[in-house]
């Protein structure tokens, strides 16, 4: 082949796979088989790359992403995105009827799907897809062309004879199928799941790299025709016809009514068929199929008064609850979860739900071998909505949730102020990683080089068995591991070295006691002094003191009162951690005074600032009321400053603050 000839083979291929793609992509009926795609699609590659000016602009290789964006620009919309009225009842729907009938008593309704994805305008000219944006907020939405263009079933080019301008609307969805692949995927590589496909499909679209939405394998139902120029339409049907032979998927079920109980039929029937749908559906939309009889009608503020979207509930279906079972989550708290003999529900099978709390079984009466009403609301976990109780058995006992961690046996127990169970033994292996990860991070022992990765690792592999085992690591051993080498395995070790020095306070926030954190850490630390004499303090002690009240001191009366704690304690007291507190106060000056600091201070932080008053015995708080002593202002403070002056507190500057406290600073 000359280079001429390579051309128009290039211009072929783009045009015969374009037109095999919409056969397999929007019509559902493939005329070659995949690998015969494959072998002319290698072939364009070829081409392309040989003659790179000759790629054609709607060329299929445009798809696969690659751009990668800084951010997406903002597209104004020639016509607005209108919103759509809903309708929770039939009644709404013969309301809606009523109103247009008024006005023309002969109107006549399609019904259509509404498929739950994002709203995206796309825009041709002369044929060629130009440019894709979300809805925005109906004006203005984000120009996501990159992302549209590998969604496979947008055409890149429009067929012979189309118009020079056109722009439709449609919804993006991703498959129920698909999003259930990509969830398991991201299961087995420990990312995050996506709650529905709706999100999915708007994290896909987000997506700055378009390589990422490529893999996504989003599709579009196209249901508008926003503007067109060069062709004229009378009924909506009509435009729905021809956005079809433009190659545009359109919506799988749409029927023309004029009576409106025929409409509420046809949605009851959609509605029944839901599972069955290749994508997620949350109702069913009603328009006046006269283009003449919409312009007449208008619009409100937002809404089109033509078109109504009926919004199904969440199906629901009845299944047994086999039997109870006990999560311990990684704080501690039990949360039962029901197994439930799997039914078929929203396009996935349902073995599991969750019961929330003792709380939640309690008030919906929930036991074991009840039939249970189940629904999805469009998240992952499914919830029990009711109990059918006219279903139930005898014999059946209420639930109650076990006394002991079914994980480690200790005795739980029940929060005073919500209805969680938890287990409090910190050397429960189901809260043992989740408070390492506590104890050496930042704020606490600081250990670095302790990731939570490494966590996981070592107390998987069985190295660490509770926060004391850190200061009896083997690190032979550990140089030894995949990923370790010596040199790690040594600054392992000089940063849990250097963490037995650390303060009390942080000792203390570090057990992680519920309730205390930094804050109280360090006042704990400052009132008791020693580890020995805080673990021993009463409840009445801890209340007596200001800043504890009596839910803090009850969970840290709890806490000394587990004997494992009281061991970990031990341990890390003859591992050589530091168990005394090293005051750091400078003087009382400030004793009884309480500081709110605002806007930008210039010869220190904010944060240097609150340590050097409460070295000297004061507080910091963040809102100013009359108990404020002084308010220390920097430049541009805003409303505290504001504040301070109605309630006629003393304001001072960095300068007079400085003159307090002294030379010292
Ligand atoms: C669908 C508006 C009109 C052209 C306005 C009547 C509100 C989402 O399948 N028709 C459909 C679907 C959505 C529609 C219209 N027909 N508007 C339609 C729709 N078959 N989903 N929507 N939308 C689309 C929206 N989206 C985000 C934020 C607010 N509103």
């Amino acid at each position: 082949m000359n280079k001429q000839e390579k051309i128009e083979r290039i211009k072929e291929l783009t045009a015969l796979l374009n037109y095999h793609s919409r056969k397999y992509y929007t019509e559902d009926s493939p005329e070659i088989s995949d690998y015969e795609y494959d072998m002319l699609s290698r072939e364009l590659v070829s081409l392309e790359e040989e003659i790179p000016e000759a790629r054609q602009p709607d060329s299929p290789t445009h798809r696969v992403g690659g751009e990668v964006l800084k951010g997406f620009s903002q597209v104004t919309h020639t016509v607005p995105l209108e919103s759509l009225q809903d309708a929770f009842s039939f009644d709404e729907i013969r309301a809606f009827d009523n109103r247009v009938k008024q006005a023309f008593p002969n109107a006549e309704y399609v019904v259509e799907l509404k498929i739950d994805g994002l709203s995206v305008a796309l825009e041709y000219e002369n044929g060629l897809f130009i440019r894709g944006a979300t809805r925005g907020d109906g004006t203005v939405g984000e120009d996501i062309t990159a992302n549209l263009r590998t969604v496979k079933s947008i055409p890149l080019s429009l067929p012979e004879g189309c118009p020079s301008r056109l722009i439709v609307r449609g919804e993006v969805y991703m498959p129920k199928k698909t999003f259930a692949k990509l969830n398991e995927t991201r299961e087995d590589n420990g990312e995050s799941l996506f709650a529905n496909p709706r999100n999915a499909a708007a994290g896909s679209l987000r997506q700055l790299d378009s390589k990422v939405t490529a893999s996504r394998m989003l599709d579009i139902i196209v249901f508008n025709l926003q503007s067109v120029e060069g062709a004229e339409f009378s009924t909506h049907a009509e435009t729905l016809d021809f956005i079809k032979k433009m190659g545009f998927p359109v919506s799988p079920y749409y029927t023309v009514f004029n009576n409106i109980e025929d409409v509420i039929s046809e949605i009851s029937r959609l509605g029944e068929m839901r599972s069955s749908y290749a994508f997620d559906i949350d109702g069913a939309v009603v328009k006046v199929n006269s283009l003449a009889m919409r312009s007449e009608l208008g619009s409100t503020a937002k809404a089109p008064k033509w078109a109504v979207a009926f919004k199904y509930p969440p199906e629901e279906k009845e299944t047994m609850l086999e039997d109870i079972q006990i999560n311990v989550g990684r704080t501690g708290v039990l949360t039962p979860l029901a197994k439930l003999t799997p039914v078929l529900l929203a396009g996935s099978t349902v073995a599991r739900a969750t019961l929330h709390n003792k709380m939640f079984i309690a008030e919906k009466d929930i036991r074991i071998g009840d039939i249970v009403k189940v629904r999805k609301a469009g998240d992952i976990i499914p919830e029990i909505v009711s109990v059918v109780k006219e279903k139930r058995n005898e014999g059946t006992v209420e639930f109650r949730m076990p006394e002991v961690c079914p994980v480690c046996g200790s005795k739980v127990v029940s929060d005073e102020d919500t209805p969680m169970v938890r287990c409090i033994n910190s050397e429960c292996p189901a809260q043992l990683t989740r408070s390492i990860i506590h104890f050496v991070s930042r704020d606490a022992m600081d250990i670095e080089g302790f990731g939570e990765q490494n966590v996981e690792r070592f107390v998987n592999e069985g190295l660490i068995t509770s926060a004391a085992d850190l200061y009896k690591l083997d690190y032979g051993v550990i140089s030894q591991m995949e990923g370790f080498g010596a040199v790690s395995a040594d600054n392992l070790r000089n940063a849990v070295e250097k963490s037995k020095n650390a303060n009390l306070d942080r000792v203390i926030y570090a057990l992680g006691i519920r309730q205390v954190g930094q804050k109280t850490g360090s006042i704990l630390a400052a009132r008791f002094g020693t580890m020995k004499s805080f673990s021993e303090a009463s409840e009445e002690e801890l209340t007596a003191i200001d800043e504890i009240g009596p839910v803090t001191a009850h969970y840290i009366c709890e806490f000394f009162a587990n004997p494992h704690n009281i061991s970990l304690i031990e341990g890390l007291g003859s591992a050589g951690v530091n168990m005394t507190y090293r005051s750091d106060k400078v003087s009382d000056i400030f004793a009884g005074m309480t500081f709110v600091l605002t806007g930008t201070l210039e010869s220190f932080t904010r944060d240097e600032a609150s340590a050097m008053i409460t070295k000297r015995g004061g507080k910091v708080s963040s809102s100013v009321s009359k108990k404020t002593t002084y308010v220390l202002a920097g430049s541009e403070a805003g409303s505290k400053l504001t504040k301070a002056q109605t309630l006629g507190v003393n304001i001072i500057n960095e300068e007079e603050f400085l003159g307090m406290v002294g030379g010292d600073a």
